[in-house]
């Protein structure tokens, strides 16, 4: 797509980077400059014949309404609100809304109604937290680590949209009290999915592998027993230094990958039961 002028660049720049493409590799000589966003999973349409109606540039997202707040809260950042059309059905069977963050340069986001159309068969969840409850049960013992966990898990979700009065944080004296604590809460029904954070350290726990054991069955019985999904982000190592790696240091946070699964599993439930029918 050709971009008019350096303004209109900037803008339609920092409206993709702002819902989350990742920056691609650009290029610039004599004639002009190029630059490229990912996506993991693009569908790039090139459309003519049914302007203006339909922009030429077409971007094809799920959670259409979650994009259309995003895309607004920038527009009004930048004055540009009454640039910002309303989602409206379409007649292919979707939804979209326009927007023209820069003057000549109209994007239109839509989504399928029928998400599944023209997709592999696969279903899988989305990263979106938005209106989910979490409740994450942290191990006090290694509190180094768990801290770093917890720090990893809350970044996860505030991240993905979660609400701050949404998360429920509950701190236990060690790994063992995990599983009791998680079957609590998933117990009460007020949590769409339960993250476990802990860190057992082999050199430094006697019965090491009996405790775990213990620990990890606990937590799978109380997450299929309950049918809330329950995030296993309890570490298992062999020292300290193995663990702060897996905390954020080296090799990831765990706490947030943890994170990650519930929103994962939480989307991914509703979605089998808008397809199938809960089993409920
Ligand atoms: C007792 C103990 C030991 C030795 N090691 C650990 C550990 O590495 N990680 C952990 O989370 N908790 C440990 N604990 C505490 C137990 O989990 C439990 O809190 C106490 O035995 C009290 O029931």
């Amino acid at each position: 797509m050709a971009v008019e002028n350096a303004a209109a660049w900037e803008r339609l720049g920092a409206l993709l980077s702002e819902l989350g493409f990742e920056p691609g590799k650009g290029w610039e000589d004599a004639t002009g400059k190029g630059a490229a966003f990912l996506a993991p999973l693009g569908n790039l349409e090139f459309v003519t014949g049914r302007q203006p109606a339909v922009p030429e540039l077409l971007v094809e997202v799920t959670s259409l309404d979650v994009v259309h707040t995003a895309v607004k809260k920038w527009m009004t950042a930048e004055g540009l609100t009454a640039k910002l059309g309303d989602v409206a059905e379409t007649h292919w069977n979707s939804r979209l809304f326009t927007a023209e963050p820069a003057p000549g340069v109209q994007i239109g986001f839509w989504e399928r109604n029928d998400p599944y159309s023209g997709k592999p068969a696969a279903m899988e969840g989305d990263l979106i937290a938005t209106g989910m409850r979490f409740a994450i049960v942290v191990a006090r013992w290694n509190a180094v680590i768990t801290h770093r966990l917890l720090q990893g898990a809350l970044d996860a979700l505030l991240r993905s949209g979660a609400k701050k009065d949404y998360i429920e944080i509950v701190r236990v004296p060690g790994a063992w009290e995990i599983p009791a604590a998680a079957r609590t809460l998933a117990e009460t029904k007020k949590f769409d999915a339960l993250i476990t954070l802990g860190v057992l350290l082999r050199g430094e726990t006697a019965h090491y592998e009996a405790i775990y054991n213990e620990v990890s069955r606990g937590i799978g019985q109380s997450q299929q027993e309950t049918g809330v999904p329950h995030a296993f982000g309890v570490l298992t190592c062999e020292t300290l230094e193995q663990a702060l790696n897996r905390a954020g240091l080296k090799a990831g946070n765990k706490g947030f990958e943890a994170a990650a699964a519930a929103i994962e599993m939480v989307s991914i439930n509703k979605k089998i039961g808008q397809k199938h029918g809960s089993a409920k």
